[in-house]
């Protein structure tokens, strides 16, 4: 896999500097949870996805960086906090309300093993929504249909919204829990 660093670097630091200027033209926040995933998202979108695949936004308050990055690879998306379906324009499913993108991932992984389709879905949840039971329902249904197109990332910093997962909810060993299931 060839990629040339300084260059991803330099998207990452554009994109953030947009998002940041999104943010002030807007008047929104969650600029934490928004700037906490931008490398994650250049590596995805310049690397790894391939044609087919999807990429699901679950913590979905922190879809300005998405957004504004699907604008400059030629798609049109709505810049609002939270995603409303919009496929054609790379958002393939509504999310926002926490919890929600995983299990839809998880539907649409199975649909398509079951149709023995190449293509894999992506999904980027939050810390915090691992303290959702919706969460762990999916990880467990995942495990047992031992979906190998299903990728799951989470965005562990550590905070939500205005507090410390630590001071909130507590998520310790969650690189054990998942190694478990
Ligand atoms: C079901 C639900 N409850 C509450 C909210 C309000 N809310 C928006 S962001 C947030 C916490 C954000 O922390 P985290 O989920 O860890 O995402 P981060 O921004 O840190 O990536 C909350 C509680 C919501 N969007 N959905
Ligand atoms: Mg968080």
């Amino acid at each position: 896999m060839k990629y040339n660093l300084t260059k991803l670097k330099n998207k990452a630091a554009k994109l953030r500097q947009e998002t940041f200027n999104a943010f002030i033209r807007k008047g929104e926040a969650h600029l934490g949870g928004s700037f906490s995933m931008i490398e994650i998202l250049i590596t995805l979108y310049e690397i790894i996805l391939r044609r087919n695949d999807k990429f699901i936004l679950s913590k979905a308050h922190a879809s300005f960086p998405l957004s504004l990055m699907l604008k400059k690879k030629g798609f049109n998306p709505k810049l609002t906090t939270h995603l409303e379906i919009d496929p054609k324009n790379g958002i393939h499913c509504t999310t926002g309300s926490l919890g929600h993108g995983l299990p839809i991932a998880t539907g649409m992984a199975i649909a398509i093993k079951k149709k023995k389709k190449k293509r894999k879905i992506f999904v980027m949840i939050s810390d915090g929504e691992c303290q959702e039971g919706t969460t762990w329902e999916s990880f467990l249904i995942a495990s047992k249909h031992k979906l190998d197109n299903l990728v799951i990332i989470i965005d562990y910093n550590k905070i939500q919204a205005l507090s410390k997962i630590n001071d909130v909810l507590p998520l310790s060993s969650l690189k054990k829990k998942n190694r478990v299931i």
